[in-house]
């Protein structure tokens, strides 16, 4: 029998630029777990190689930013890439390299997560990382999905919080200045903030485009925040508008974390497979 292969649609393929984290909890191994999990198909691009286990990172070593720059290049003169997610870039120059390599697709959707530190506190990103992600990256960005936390320090560094004054008030303004900074939308997440439930917000141009509150899980999950970029991608790469994608990328990440497992020591990892284990739901009715 003949493959079948020349008669087979491509899924709707989304590029991520991320970086390695070898415990398969975050960066480009959840990215992937993710893209696929939702039906695309991943390419990834290693911004950086990470040491680490579930417990905390140990090091980073960024790539050559010219080696970040040739890997994607190679794939998108060979595949449609749907949509482009953006998770931890390593240096200045991994940032500056994909910022001239995505302008020259200026329709392709650009979903940045600005990854700044860990959930567990590791940092990520110094001063200058910021600045050139606003610089460069925020002008091209379609969806930025800050949390709380980085919502704050992302706008605190656009110079809207000089004098310190207003800091701890408005969420509301960060997301406005980075919106004026010049991403289409921004999804600020509420993981980090003390309400009872989990309110993640989304905002574009006008305001307010939807609110939406999920219940609050116990446990600390690594890799929630690459889990719900990436989805939001995947939605986006097959076609949904940016408030459905947002909807249904939410309703996936809390399905991953409420199924979340903890392989290690250390913090719980998403399933971003929940759907394919051999769960006998009637014997839980019973
Ligand atoms: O969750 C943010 C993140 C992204 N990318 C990598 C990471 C982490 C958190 O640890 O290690 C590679």
């Amino acid at each position: 029998m003949s493959p079948a292969v020349s008669a087979n649609p491509s899924p709707p393929i989304v590029l991520t630029f991320a970086a390695s984290d070898p415990t398969g909890g975050a960066g480009l191994q959840a990215d992937i777990l993710t893209l696929a999990s939702l039906g695309c198909h991943p390419l990834s691009v290693v911004t950086a190689i990470t040491v680490q286990d579930t417990a905390g990172v140990e090091g980073v070593l960024p790539i050559d930013a010219e080696w970040v720059a040739d890997q994607a290049r190679a794939l998108l003169e060979d595949m449609p890439v749907a949509a482009f997610k953006l998770g931890m870039l390593g240096s200045v120059e991994v940032i500056a390299a994909i910022a001239e390599v995505i302008a020259d697709y200026p329709d392709i959707p650009v979903v940045l997560d600005p990854v700044l530190a860990s959930g567990r506190g590791d940092q990520f990103a110094d001063e200058e990382m910021i600045e050139a992600m606003i610089g460069m990256l925020l002008p091209q960005t379609t969806i930025l999905t800050p949390n709380s936390l980085e919502a704050r320090r992302l706008a605190q560094q656009l110079g809207e919080f000089e004098d310190g004054a207003r800091r701890d008030s408005g969420l509301v303004d960060c997301a406005h200045g980075l919106i004026e900074a010049g991403c289409e939308y921004v999804l600020v997440t509420g993981t980090h903030e003390g309400t009872p439930q989990v309110i993640n917000t989304l905002y574009g141009s006008h305001g307010v485009v939807r609110t939406d509150r999920w219940d609050r899980l116990p446990g600390s999950y690594h890799g929630s925040g690459c889990t719900l970029a990436s989805a939001i991608a995947a939605h986006l790469a097959s076609g949904a508008g940016v408030a459905d994608a947002v909807m249904g990328a939410q309703e996936y990440t809390w399905r991953t974390l409420s199924a979340g497992f903890r392989p290690g020591m250390g913090q719980f990892i998403p399933d971003r497979l929940f759907w394919s284990r051999d769960v006998d739901e009637e014997a839980d009715d019973d």
